[in-house]
């Protein structure tokens, strides 16, 4: 991935997304870039997973159910009934087929990036965590600390990442993706 492809990205990714979108898609590439820095992973692969990792963020239910249903993705139950929750899986065929991205690490971070998975490789991790931490978050808890965290362990902000969404996500009552389930457990036994 060249700089002038990046910057083609750029472009059409402020063109799909509503502003606040965009600022922080601007704002997951450019933490993802810093944190590939930190761990001597392929710093263009994480400007471009950063930025396309919500390019299916803001189509509508419909047509996010629609494209799986076309192009045979398979849909389970917990996604049927919070079907934002495909923006990661459609957004991964997206970068496929409207953005020619055929780097398969590229395409699992856009992938895994809202539930994470077991096994995740380092840019899998990376994408996942700056989503979480980029400059315009400003909800989550213990955000101070968790930034700096994953400066220096990238394994340990990704399960507090994984274990506080999971809080979360219990204490409103959502349902539970079984894979965001299965990769907190995954990586609490790794520990
Ligand atoms: O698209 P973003 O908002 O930038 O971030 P994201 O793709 O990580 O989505 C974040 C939301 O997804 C956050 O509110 C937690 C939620 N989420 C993650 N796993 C699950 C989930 N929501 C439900 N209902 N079930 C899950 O398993
Ligand atoms: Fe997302
Ligand atoms: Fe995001």
């Amino acid at each position: 991935m060249k700089t002038a492809d990046i910057r083609k990205i750029r472009r059409k990714m402020e063109k799909v997304l509503d502003p606040k979108r965009f600022e922080h898609t601007l704002g997951v590439a450019y933490t993802a870039s810093a944190l590939a820095m930190c761990y001597d992973v392929d710093i263009n692969k994480a400007q471009t997973a950063g930025l396309l990792h919500d390019c299916a963020k803001c189509m509508s239910n419909e047509k996010k159910l629609s494209i799986c249903e076309k192009h045979h993705i398979p849909v389970n139950e917990v996604e049927r009934k919070n079907p934002f929750l495909l923006h990661a899986k459609v957004g991964s065929y997206v970068a496929m087929k409207q953005f020619n991205i055929h780097d398969q690490d590229i395409i699992n971070a856009i992938l895994n990036h809202t539930t994470g998975r077991p096994g995740m490789s380092q840019l899998e991790k990376i994408i996942y965590i700056a989503d979480y931490i980029e400059p315009s978050r400003k909800q989550a808890p213990n955000l101070t600390k968790l930034r700096r965290l994953a400066f220096q362990d990238l394994d340990q902000a990704l399960l507090q990442v994984l274990g506080d969404t999971l809080h979360y996500l219990e204490s409103i009552n959502s349902p539970i993706d079984p894979m965001t389930q299965k990769t907190y457990e995954y990586y609490l036994g790794k520990e």
